[in-house]
């Protein structure tokens, strides 16, 4: 089931997600749901919190050409714990941005653990886009999003954006 994307601003996505302690059939049902809500956007990645649920789980899946085989991750309770000294900028976005894209500096190499919807614990070193993602998922957990890197200006400028096509939306 497809689940309704929260856009920016919102208190909900300004929140620290709480750790997951227990994989329930419900919280599986629910990694389901944002990766079918992943696809449907079309994006790489989704958090938790961006459909409001403040628990710490994350979906992505950086295989962008199409005939390539996908690669759906659901990490519960992800964790960077190496980043590399090289840096990566990307042009970021985020669906709870739609169509407001700037460049954000970022470790290029990452090593992450998570528990996988079996409860088995996972690690993986990630470079290039996936390492992207995965930062910019994890920072969806911390309450964090991609304009939070940008100078003070071009942020307010984004989220005045949002607060207009949020009103436009509401009109219908
Ligand atoms: O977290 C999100 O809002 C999803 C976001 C993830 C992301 C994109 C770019 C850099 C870091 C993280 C998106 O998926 S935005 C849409 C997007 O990038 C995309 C959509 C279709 C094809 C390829 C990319
Ligand atoms: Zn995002």
């Amino acid at each position: 089931m497809k689940r309704t994307i929260l856009l920016h601003p919102d208190p909900r996505l300004k929140k620290a997600a709480k750790p997951v302690e227990d994989i329930t059939d419900e919280l599986r049902a629910l990694s389901d749901d944002m990766l079918a809500t992943m696809y449907d956007a079309p994006g790489i990645g989704l958090a938790a919190p961006q459909v409001g649920v403040l628990d710490r789980l994350i979906v992505l899946d950086c295989v962008k050409k199409e005939g390539d085989t996908p690669r759906p991750l659901v990490m519960f309770n992800p964790e960077v714990i190496a980043s590399s000294e090289e840096t990566n900028v990307y042009e970021e976005g985020c669906l709870s941005l739609p169509d407001l894209f700037a460049d954000v500096t970022r470790p290029e190499i990452v090593d992450v653990t998570w528990m996988d919807p079996d409860g088995r614990p996972q690690q993986e070193t990630f470079d290039g886009l996936w390492a992207t993602c995965v930062q910019h998922e994890i920072d969806h957990l911390n309450g964090k999003l991609f304009i939070d890197y940008l100078k003070p200006l071009k942020r307010q400028m984004m989220t005045r954006k949002m607060v207009k096509l949020k009103r436009e939306l509401a009109r219908g």
